[in-house]
This record gives C-alpha cells, structure tokens and sequence, in this order.
C-alpha cells in the first residue's frame, strides 16, 4: 500500500514538472484577447502626453489572429506586464523570457537609449531586491544600458533568461518601450521555468 502510494505521488510529481518547464506562465501569450485581457500600459508621468499607446492589430500578427502593438509621438518610455502583474517565484529559478517584435519604417530609437527592454523586476512583497534587464539581442543585465541593436522590419525574436536571487519571493516581467518613437508589433510572449 505504501509502495502504491509513492508511486502514485511520484507520477504526480513528473506530470506536474513535465506540464510546468516550457509551458508559458502568463495569460494570453499570444494575445489574441486584446485589450479585454491586457487592459492599459504603464505610462510613466513624463511619457504621458506623447501619444504612448498600447493597441492590438489582425494586420500580420506573428501567430494567430491578433498581436500587439506599442507606438508614440516622441521620446516615450511606456509598459505592459502580464495580467495580475506579478508572479510568485522562489530564490534560484531561472525563467526563459521570449517576445517577437517588429519594427514599422517610422520605429525610431533616441539617442543613447535602448528603445527596447524588458525589465524585470525581483520582489520581496513589494520591495524590489533585483531588476534585470533584457535587450533586444537577448543580453541579461543588471543595467539598463545606453545602445541597443537596430531592431528589423520583420518578426524577430528576443529570447533572455533571468534568474530569482535571494530574497526575492515575485517577480513582474515588463515589456518596455523605451525611449523612442513610431511604431513596434510584439506577438508571442512566454514566460516560463527553464529546464533545470
Ligand atoms: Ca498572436
């Protein structure tokens, strides 16, 4: 009876690590709900009045039926986190963090900025212990930097890692556009545990 019951709890356990490694955490990756499931971007108070939009298009999404798209005047810094924001994690996970994004023609980067990042934020409640941020070409650091690469006009994908430090019990992933203008698609957006 004992052997049966720890069989059963170990297959329990393989079936739940098989369905959670690779398996997108975060709600409507994909985001073909729109703005029903994403709702509005953080606009930082010195973005607000340049025309930072988050928005969703049919017209060549990456996948599916529907993608993302971020676009402002002038010189914006403006976000979007999944849906219930911050997630629960645990000191030492690592997390596979992917996004395909596009540039229009009238995507253009400001000086001495990266014009695309992901940050994400490590939290102890609500106190940040960590950021980490991710550049277009994939590049984890702890530092925003100053240049980012040019980014095509046509779907690419960004794929970075980050992992939990001590302390930290939640983690938000923030999809930036930062500093910069025009035009920027994003599609299939997965955040989810790496293999061990
Ligand atoms: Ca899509």
């Amino acid at each position: 009876m004992k052997k049966i019951t720890l069989l059963s709890l170990c297959g329990v356990l393989a079936a739940t690590s098989s369905l959670f490694a690779g398996q997108p955490l975060n709600t409507d990756p994909s985001f073909e709900g729109g703005e029903a499931v994403w709702g509005k971007p953080f606009i930082p108070a010195d973005s607000k009045d340049r025309g930072s939009k988050l928005s969703f298009t049919t017209e060549d999404p990456h996948s599916g039926n529907m993608c993302a798209v971020m676009s402002a005047d002038s010189n914006s810094r403006f976000a979007f986190a999944p849906k219930g924001g911050a997630m629960n994690v645990m000191p030492g996970q690592t997390f596979d963090i992917s996004i395909w994004i596009k540039a229009a023609a009238d995507f253009k980067i400001h000086p001495k900025t990266p014009g695309f990042i992901i940050r994400v934020d490590m939290l102890k409640g609500k106190a940040s212990v960590g950021t980490v941020y991710i550049n277009a070409s994939g590049e984890a650091s702890e530092r925003l930097g100053t240049t980012g690469p040019v980014i095509p006009t046509t779907w690419t994908e960004v794929k970075g890692q980050a992992t939990v430090p001590e302390g930290a019990d939640r983690m938000r992933v923030n999809v930036f556009f930062w500093r910069a203008s025009g035009t920027l698609y994003l599609d299939d957006f997965e955040v989810s545990l790496a293999d061990s």
